[in-house]
């Protein structure tokens, strides 16, 4: 897997020192972005040039379209594994790092891949697209940005009471090379910036059942245990910390762990949770530049407007929580469904769906798909749970197999997938996909 990642550096190493621009195309999540960000600062840094894009999905004609552009070396960040077939048709060199499940064709000599199935690695836990990004440039001896790399993978979810596999190797690069600071500390979110009862709303992972996406449980619950509630975790008295500190722990004892610090940075990014939250939700805003110049180390006014989307989604996100609160979810016998045309909701329904099932808004046993439409299509957004992923559920497959039905296209992770399908499909599509999660739990 290193060796892998050793070649991939290698190949941009050439470029750069042949002074080709290098053309980077990522995914638009928190860990798609930090990806790109990855690569680019390192080509940057080594005098390089490079022209990076977000998109939120890859599909056939984008790599058509890539395919023509006029570069000498193309790098796909956080996607690209499962595109082998059509990116073998690429003339130029090629460097994928990803850590989604890789189609089973050969990829070409031009191509180096870099994902750690590919070596029998689980991408889902160990190693996330902005982990494969970092080890491709990993030779280029630039460890803070291992930072980056693991804002990625805590957006990826990949943190679960520690690092494990690759991610530790990364987090010890961030370590040794006095970059990163761990210890222990509340884990609830923009705590040096946030009123206590909104860092308490706000904190997604991990989760606070009863707490997590409404202010008015988490300002209840804060005048019940007699902790102030208007003001920042940080100006509490000692015995207000102390105090909260055991209430939260008796809520989830996971509030209390490893805070990852970054000294030097701005407040606004310090921790890494944050940081990896404000990527996502510009991410989620749609705003791919802003998202990627942060990513890059720009500050000042870019970072403002970085808070800004962030306040913003979790706005909606305490919106979305409180609509399913109110609507609930449709039922088949072996899956629930959420449904919206909301054009603020459409775009956070997989958050909704993945953070709803850990606090509670959603019965455990049945993955969650929420569908949301944009014009004539449908975007499906699967999630479910480790212990249903350890009962045989597979979503990416399911929702693989479900959309090809349709002429759609699918995958993702087993734990989180998504699909697109044409909106006639709907009601057939969901059948579908409560018979294949039935057989997965039959079947395994
Ligand atoms: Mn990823």
């Amino acid at each position: 897997m290193l060796n892998r990642g050793n070649e991939a550096c290698a190949v941009i190493k050439k470029h750069i020192d042949n002074g080709d621009i290098i053309r980077i195309i990522s995914h638009n999540d928190s860990d798609g972005i930090s990806a790109a960000g990855v690569i680019a600062t390192g080509i940057k840094e080594e005098g390089g040039q490079f022209h990076a894009t977000i998109i939120p999905r890859l599909k056939s004609d984008v790599i058509k379209e890539v395919q023509r552009e006029n570069y000498n070396l193309f790098v796909f960040s956080d996607m690209g594994s499962a595109f082998i077939d059509e990116i073998n048709h690429f003339n130029k060199d090629v460097v994928i790092a990803d850590h989604h499940q890789p189609s089973d064709a050969q990829s070409n000599d031009n191509i180096i891949h870099v994902n750690p199935h590919l070596f029998g690695i689980d991408g889902s836990k160990h190693l996330s697209g902005s982990g494969s990004s970092y080890l491709a440039i990993r030779n280029l001896n630039r460890q803070h940005l291992a930072i980056l790399a693991l804002v990625g993978a805590i957006g990826d979810m990949q943190y679960n009471n520690g690092f494990t596999g690759v991610n530790k190797l990364i987090l010890e690069d961030a370590i040794s090379s006095g970059h990163l600071e761990v210890f222990e500390s509340l884990k609830i979110a923009s705590k040096d910036q946030e009123s206590l009862f909104k860092s308490i709303a706000y904190t997604l992972n991990p989760p606070l059942k009863g707490l997590t996406g409404s202010f008015e449980e988490s300002t209840g619950f804060l005048e019940k245990i007699g902790v102030s509630y208007g003001i920042k975790f940080s100006d509490l008295e000692g015995e207000e910390q102390d105090a909260l500190k055991d209430a939260l722990i008796n809520i989830n004892p996971e509030i209390f762990g490893e805070v990852f610090y970054v000294a030097k940075e701005e407040a606004a990014l310090r921790n890494l949770e944050d940081f990896s939250s404000i990527l996502d939700a510009c991410g989620k805003n749609k705003k791919y530049g802003l998202a990627l110049s942060i990513a890059l180390g720009e500050r000042g006014q870019a970072l403002d407007s970085g808070v800004k989307q962030l306040n913003t989604y979790r706005n909606q996100l305490i919106k979305g929580f409180d609509w399913i609160r109110r609507e609930g979810a449709i039922e088949n016998e072996y899956i629930q469904s959420v449904y919206s045309e909301d054009k603020h909701l459409k775009l956070i329904i997989g958050t909704i769906a993945g953070v709803g099932l850990s606090i509670g808004l959603f019965n455990p046993e049945k993955p969650v798909i929420g569908i949301s439409r944009f014009q004539k299509d449908l975007k499906i957004s699967a999630r479910t749970t480790r212990k249903m992923v350890n009962k045989g559920v597979n979503l990416s497959k399911a929702m693989n197999d479900a959309s090809l039905n349709f002429g759609g296209q699918g995958g993702g992770h087993d734990i989180a997938a998504g699909a697109m399908i044409p909106y006639e499909a709907k009601d057939n599509f969901l059948n579908i996909v409560n018979d294949i999660i039935e057989s997965q739990l039959n079947n395994s």
